[in-house]
């Protein structure tokens, strides 16, 4: 018995320890701090930290000094899209606010298991290569650049440019003085640059008559003739109505594109496909409630 006590004591010991083990390290951030400077504000180290537009003397013009030195250290992670419905990749901020002039040094902790980068925009271009001032880094890990920001009011786009990041919530702004234009789809901040559409509402009368998944542009002649009561009415009316209208479509759209481009084509049937499936729904409704009527 006492065996077996014993035996089940270590096998929890050993789960434990492995447990308490293995969180830890799934937690420890390594710190990048033994970067190759590569000249030109740019650094890198063998294990993917980079650091680009490093500047900590060079003023920017209209700067006679720096006006202060501040520090940021912002956060990443996807445990902060949790307020953020929509978004994969999460910044634990997504403004800053600093006086023009001001020498600021950024700590860009980076707390998934995947690459990310802290990356500004539109600085000026022969101080900052690319205009850029970019932090980046395999997680979980922590890494560090300064930059000194110029004397306009502006706002600058910072975001993680690995694909789908930034649209997937990795979006802020850093704004000096009074700020620019703010930018779009920042988390929690500023609109949507492309609200989320859930298309047009379909009419019950409709869901009836309609086999499930038919696309828009099939409609008219898709209608399931072997389900629901009274849909063979509505199955002949289709095909009828397909017959007809074919011809009279491919004249129409044959005689509105003359003269267009394929580029023009495209832009036009974009804009205008909304519109016509809308009004291919209320001329089907009005058919399959006077059919159903009687
Ligand atoms: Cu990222």
């Amino acid at each position: 018995m006492a065996r077996y006590t014993f035996t089940l004591l270590g096998a929890v010991l050993i789960t434990m320890t492995g447990l308490v083990f293995g969180a830890e390290k799934a937690d420890q951030i390594v710190e990048h701090n033994m970067l190759m400077n590569h000249g030109g504000g740019h650094l890198m180290d063998m294990d993917g930290g980079m650091v680009m537009g490093m500047n900590k003397d060079t003023l920017p013009p209209g700067c006679t000094r720096i006006s202060e030195d501040a520090s940021i250290t912002v956060r990443a992670g996807h445990k902060y899209t949790k307020d953020f419905p929509g978004t994969m990749f999460g910044l634990d901020q997504h403004e800053w606010r600093v006086k023009p002039c001001t020498r600021l040094t950024v700590t860009f902790i980076n707390e998934d298991h995947i690459r990310h980068q802290w990356m500004m925009h539109g600085l000026p271009k022969f101080i900052y290569d690319k205009g850029m001032f970019h932090l980046e880094m395999t997680g979980p890990a922590k890494i560090t650049g300064t930059l000194i920001l110029p004397a306009e009011d502006k706002t600058y786009l910072v975001h993680c440019d690995i694909a789908q990041h930034m649209e997937k919530g990795m979006k802020g702004q850093l704004i000096v003085g009074n700020g620019s234009t703010p930018f779009p789809s920042i988390p929690g901040l500023t609109d949507f640059a492309i609200p989320d559409d859930y298309g047009p509402k379909v009419a019950d009368s409709i869901k009836v008559a309609l086999p499930a998944g038919s696309a828009p542009g099939s409609a008219l002649s898709s209608v399931n003739p072997t389900k629901s009561g009274g849909s063979n009415g509505t199955f002949l009316l289709g095909l009828i109505l397909g017959a007809i209208g074919t011809p009279f479509a491919i004249t129409y759209y044959r005689r509105r594109f003359e003269g267009m481009t394929q580029d023009e084509v495209i832009q036009h049937l974009l804009t205008s496909s909304k519109s016509i499936f809308d009004k291919i729904l209320g001329l089907l409704m009005t058919l399959v409630s006077k059919v159903t009527k009687k």
